[in-house]
């Protein structure tokens, strides 16, 4: 068999490479322009719009992979589904689908997530994975102005061995896409400065609208996206079907971009 020649370069070098480049792009990126907490698909929609628009985008996502619910769609089963027009999101993203009825489409999850990711990775989003956001950073007025974070693992072990203060990162917009939990919300809501409902039962045909309809600021420096929105305005869940998420991300970008042209 030929031999195979790889360049001579060592142990050192390698580690080098890493560690050096992960202090640039995190030194460069403890102040941007748009700090998303959750990498779900519209955190990461919203991410892969404004970074196309040229926007500093930083997206911090607590588990070590990227997407969300957005990798195995319902029950485990590797399917997702968009209703009208949501399809049309697939199409720019290049993603396959096919109709199951009319009005509604089915694509396969691994396909679409990691269509999606690359598309905020080529647009030029940067993500910090493995940390997890812990609290807000308030200025004047209250106004969100970052977020407080830390490595994953640390919040998974024992309180007396680990006594790790976090960093903090600024930012001029802060977006909450951490679904379900509405995570930087409730930073808020823990301090009396929002009132969060909860979302309400399924009900497909009337939550997606809403969502994307309420998606945009919620307190001054802090706009809300995807699930998390249904879950502060008290609007129902829509199971498994993608589209307003989707959508939901669209919207935030073009709110970002209208409150950092101010
Ligand atoms: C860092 C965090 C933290 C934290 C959470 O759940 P997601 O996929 O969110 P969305 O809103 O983009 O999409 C929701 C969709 O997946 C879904 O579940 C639907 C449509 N459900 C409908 C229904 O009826 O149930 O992604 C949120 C991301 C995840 O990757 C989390 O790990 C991450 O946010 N995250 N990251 N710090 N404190 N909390």
């Amino acid at each position: 068999m030929k031999k195979v020649e790889f360049s001579n370069v060592g142990e050192k070098e390698v580690t080098r490479a890493i560690v050096g480049e992960f202090a640039k792009q995190f030194s460069d990126y403890v102040e941007s322009d748009c700090l998303i907490v959750g990498a779900g698909p519209s955190g990461l929609m919203a991410g892969r719009d404004l970074a196309a628009k040229g926007v500093k985008v930083l997206i911090v996502e607590r588990n070590n992979y990227l997407g969300g619910g957005f990798w195995i769609g319902g029950y485990l089963m590797n399917k997702l589904t968009v209703r009208a027009p949501g399809e049309k999101v697939l199409d720019e993203l290049g993603i396959p689908y096919m109709e199951a009825t009319k009005g509604l489409f089915v694509a396969d999850g691994p396909h679409a997530c990691s269509k999606l990711i690359a598309a905020a990775c080529d647009a030029g989003v940067k993500f910090a994975n493995m940390t997890v956001f812990e609290d807000i950073v308030l200025r004047e007025k209250n106004r969100v102005a970052g977020a407080v974070i830390n490595w994953t693992p640390v919040q998974a072990l024992p309180r007396q061995i680990t006594c790790v203060d976090p960093v903090a990162m600024e930012a001029k917009i802060v977006v909450d896409a951490t679904g379900h939990d509405a995570t930087v919300c409730k930073a808020l809501a823990e301090r009396g400065l929002l009132k969060m409902k909860g979302f309400g039962a399924m009900w497909v045909e009337q939550s997606e609208g809403l969502v994307v309809e309420h998606t945009g600021e919620v307190h001054p420096g802090l706009i809300v996206s995807g699930m998390a929105v249904a879950t502060v305005y008290g609007l129902p869940r829509m199971g498994p079907t993608f589209g307003s998420m989707l959508l939901s991300g669209k919207r935030v970008a073009e709110v970002v971009l209208e409150k950092l042209a101010l």
